[in-house]
């Protein structure tokens, strides 16, 4: 365990030095602070004494799989709390049950990364071997995903049971693990008898994909909590809210599908998969509706292939259809869009939250 935290302590300075203007040292310092609290009422506070190696191996996969990453949607729960709450009723204590929440929210993005890099058949993920490929571990992983899962519920009792938002912060997990699976669903079902599905890979089905798979959990699920937390509880209010949310979502989506392909594995902690998965991918998308009859015979002849050659072929297409260009259009134009859309958010939702939020994700390399 000593020698993992090393390898993750010293690939954690390149993979956290992203714009800080987010959160400060002292927010991300506090934050990191409870973790251990929270393995600790996981694993030992006198609970299923009976199973000692269940608990020990408990407290490894959550050490593994959660603390680490840019933990973007974990402060981003705490972010929206302190900006949504009425100054009086922000607390020491306060503070601390949203951070809770927002490792709620890290473990469940702890708990889908732990199972998509199985069904992805990933290598790595934040700069060391993915969960499953750890000697000893490989399918028995799934388990380990929703022993995760399981881990936010007992949590939430524990801290939440006595809270007046306590079943509706419940029911926003639930909704959005079902929201989810159905995006991973939609998403490993691109395939049809081992081979990409080309035909079906349109921007409708694209866009489908990207709202269950990540809309939902990276960013409406964060915010969706601090409202409760707040006492905010108004239909329309949340509406408003989980508008513009999807929106950010499925750009940070288009931006992680970009990245697959053309970002620096050592920057994003992750080597890229969607080519060689046949993935329902932002990139193969758009070369579909650009290529000319020769380019698409390529796409068919590589696409879906764990090869390199045939990894490379598909690159160098993306790049003679001029993709990364198209991207960095796209990227500016939707940035604008959203910031436009913030704009018109009427509710009394305060708009400078969506705005740090979208500058965070904005051009960001990891
Ligand atoms: C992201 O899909 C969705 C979930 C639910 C993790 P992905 O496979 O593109 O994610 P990553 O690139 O992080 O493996
Ligand atoms: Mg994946
Ligand atoms: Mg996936
Ligand atoms: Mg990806």
């Amino acid at each position: 365990d000593r020698a993992l935290s090393t390898v993750h302590a010293k690939i954690s300075p390149k993979l956290t030095n992203g714009k800080v203007s987010f959160v400060s040292k002292e927010e991300s310092r506090d934050f990191m602070a409870v973790f251990p609290d929270l393995v600790r009422d996981l694993t030992e506070a006198g609970r299923h004494t009976d199973i000692p190696e269940v608990t020990k191996r408990f407290a490894k996969v959550l050490q593994y799989n959660v603390p680490y990453g840019k933990k973007t949607r974990g402060l981003f729960a705490v972010k929206a709390y302190k900006m949504l709450e009425n100054q009086q009723n922000l607390t020491p204590e306060s503070i601390r049950q949203a951070i809770i929440l927002g490792w709620c929210v890290q473990m469940c993005q702890g708990s889908l990364v732990v199972l998509d890099d199985v069904m992805d058949n990933s290598e790595t993920r934040r700069g060391v071997p993915c969960w499953y490929r750890n000697p000893n571990i490989g399918l028995s992983a799934i388990n380990d995903g929703l022993l995760i899962r399981s881990g936010i519920y007992s949590v939430l009792r524990k801290y939440f049971a006595t809270h007046p938002s306590y079943v509706y912060l419940m029911e926003l997990f639930n909704d959005t693990f079902l929201k989810t699976e159905m995006g991973q669903a939609l998403d490993t079902m691109s395939q049809h008898d081992g081979k990409p599905n080309l035909d079906a890979f349109t921007m409708k089905r694209y866009n489908a994909i990207v709202k269950y798979k990540t809309a939902y959990y990276s960013f409406h699920l964060p915010v969706g909590l601090a409202m409760y937390l707040a006492g905010m509880y108004d239909p329309e209010q949340h509406r408003q809210a989980k508008t513009i949310l999807l929106e950010m979502g499925h750009f940070f989506q288009v931006q992680d599908d970009f990245l697959d392909a053309f970002g620096d594995p050592e920057v994003t902690g992750k080597i890229g998969t969607d080519i060689r998965d046949g993935k329902c991918s932002w990139l193969v998308v758009v070369a579909l509706q650009r290529a000319t009859p020769s380019q698409k015979k390529i796409i068919l002849e590589n696409y879906g292939k764990a090869d390199p050659e045939a990894e490379n072929a598909i690159k160098k297409l993306y790049e003679d259809i001029g993709l990364p260009n198209t991207f960095a259009i796209y990227e500016e134009e939707s940035y604008n869009m959203i910031k436009t859309h913030i704009q018109q958010i009427s509710k009394g939702l305060p708009h400078q939250l969506f705005f740090d939020v979208l500058n965070k994700i904005y051009r960001r390399t990891m």
